[in-house]
């Protein structure tokens, strides 16, 4: 698994700047620890995290003209195979519901025609992927603050879990990205609905970090104050494999 260049960036600025130990004490002490800041990329990845959330806490990925759009196809954009997903496709997705659940007053089950009826907010926005491509879509959807806002969630809450059909792609953001306003819940994109290879039916956008982030196929979402009891504790699962909680760009 290549490291990411965001890694290799935080540690390197750690070192040459005011030091690992001084920079993850600060961190610390400001709350601004990512849960996979530990181990031997832990001070990088806090650096990094740390820096982007006090010094740009809030700023807005940039958003591109109409005439910026690319042109398919896309780098990737490949369709799920799980049996699940088959049979939701094949329903023209009737029955797919996001569950949104943990700390929140009232637990919801939300179909997409529930998720259309949401204020339609629209980004042209680059999904740049770790691996170097990237392109420039419109993506259009409801806003993550506004479900969250509508289901209750509690002042305490500082993470939201997000899952997809498929198994292996979970990942969480930070209330920082979670109520920003180009964070997405993503049901179309450039103007038409969202295809399978780009996570339709429904797609987390937060185009403020790395593509791996926005995942696809969302199923569920989980407000929590910790993600110790997810997975491995992390908050991801590409955090599990080597890559960064936190890439943001
Ligand atoms: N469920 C799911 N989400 C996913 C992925 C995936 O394979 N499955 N790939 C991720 C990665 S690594 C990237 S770069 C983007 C790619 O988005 P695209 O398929 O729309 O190009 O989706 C992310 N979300
Ligand atoms: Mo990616």
């Amino acid at each position: 698994m290549a490291l990411s260049r965001r890694k290799m960036m935080g540690a390197g600025v750690a070192a040459g700047a005011a030091g690992i130990a001084a920079a993850s004490k600060l961190a610390e002490r400001y709350g601004l620890v990512p849960p996979d800041g530990v181990g031997i990329w832990g001070p990088g990845e806090t650096l990094t995290y740390a820096a982007q959330r006090t010094l740009v806490r809030g700023a807005a990925a940039r958003e591109f003209p109409r005439e910026a759009i690319s042109n398919p196809p896309y780098a990737n954009g490949k369709p799920p195979k799980e049996e699940a997903y088959l049979k939701h496709q094949s329903a023209g997705f009737a029955d797919w519901k996001l569950s949104v659940g943990g700390m929140v007053e009232r637990p919801t089950e939300f179909s997409l025609a529930d998720l259309r009826s949401f204020p339609r907010h629209s980004q042209i926005t680059h999904l740049a992927c770790e691996e170097g491509w990237s392109f420039i879509a419109e993506w259009s959807g409801a806003r993550l603050s506004d479900v969250l806002e509508r289901v209750g969630m509690s002042q305490r809450a500082k993470y939201v879990l997000y899952f997809s059909i498929q198994p292996r792609w979970w990942d969480s953001v930070d209330m920082a990205d979670a109520l920003h306003p180009q964070t997405f819940l993503t049901y179309d994109m450039n103007g038409g609905t969202l295809p399978a290879g780009h996570g339709g039916p429904l797609r987390m956008r937060v185009p403020r970090q790395l593509g791996y982030k926005s995942v696809k196929y969302l199923t569920k979402l989980t407000v929590t104050d910790s993600v110790k009891e997810f997975g491995q504790g992390m908050g991801s699962f590409a955090a599990e494999r080597g890559y960064a909680w936190y890439n943001g760009i």
